[in-house]
């Protein structure tokens, strides 16, 4: 049996992480039986979640344990894809990861109110003496990867206008599909699905948030897939819009 470790549901989401979410989705995608685990970053093999464990064999990262599943499990999650199909669903998934992740991350952290909101609480439980300063080593760590990353030399409207330019490619790329290159999800949908859910839920409010709303074609995939990974979540996006 696979064991997923993750970080757990927040936000309105059924996990905080996009990257979890990807690896979850895709398992899901690929009908393993599995189940789900509060992980911690100490224990990773990267330092990152998520990470499984299939067996006693660990594999960290998103991209590793989809290439651990098909290959084990013999599965193709792009198998409605041909060569062609299959190479644009790698690039527009690494723009999806590289690019738009990013913006994610700059809302949730970065943005004064949505912190507070938050990431802040990951360190409620954490001892008296110690919470405020693990909060702002953890802030300023992310600060720091944003920095690497590239967002973080921009200002808010210029990184807007970045991402913007993203969703727009994502929009126009999906049309009015069901999912990113067809009829059928492939591997890419989840992770697509992963970050405009994380941009899309109404517990954080963002230009971000808004330009997505902007694309109806976008909102309703993430509907759409949200109904058929994680049927069992009430999505607040749903009761944010009747
Ligand atoms: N390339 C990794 C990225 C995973 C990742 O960035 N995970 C984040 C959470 S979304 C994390 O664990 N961050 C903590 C850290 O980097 O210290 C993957 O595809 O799994």
């Amino acid at each position: 049996m696979i064991t997923l470790y993750g970080f757990g549901p927040f936000f309105g989401l059924p996990e905080a992480s996009p990257f979890v979410i990807k690896a979850e989705v895709q398992l899901k995608m690929a009908g393993l039986a599995y189940t789900k685990q509060i992980g911690s970053r100490e224990e990773s093999p990267k330092g990152q979640l998520p990470y499984i464990d299939d067996g006693g064999q660990r594999i960290a990262d998103s991209t590793f344990i989809r290439m651990h599943v098909e290959k084990t499990y013999g599965v193709d999650l792009d198998a409605s894809l041909d060569e062609h199909q299959r190479a644009e669903a790698w690039a527009i998934e690494r723009m999806v990861e590289h690019q738009l992740y990013w913006m994610l991350v700059h809302m949730r952290w970065m943005m004064q109110e949505n912190f507070d909101k938050g990431p802040s609480h990951f360190f409620d439980s954490a001892p008296d003496a110690i919470r405020d300063k693990l909060r702002s080593d953890a802030r300023a760590n992310v600060a720091m990867a944003l920095r690497f990353a590239g967002p973080a030399r921009h200002s808010l409207p210029e990184i807007v206008e970045l991402g913007t330019r993203s969703l727009s490619s994502l929009s126009m790329l999906l049309g009015w599909k069901p999912y990113l290159m067809g009829d059928e999800p492939c591997g890419a949908d989840a992770m697509m699905f992963a970050v405009l859910s994380g941009l899309l839920t109404p517990f954080f409010e963002s230009p971000f948030r808004d330009r997505v709303l902007e694309f109806s074609n976008l909102v309703g995939y993430v509907d759409r897939m949200m109904a058929r990974y994680y049927s069992g979540h009430a999505w607040p996006r749903l009761a944010a819009a009747a």
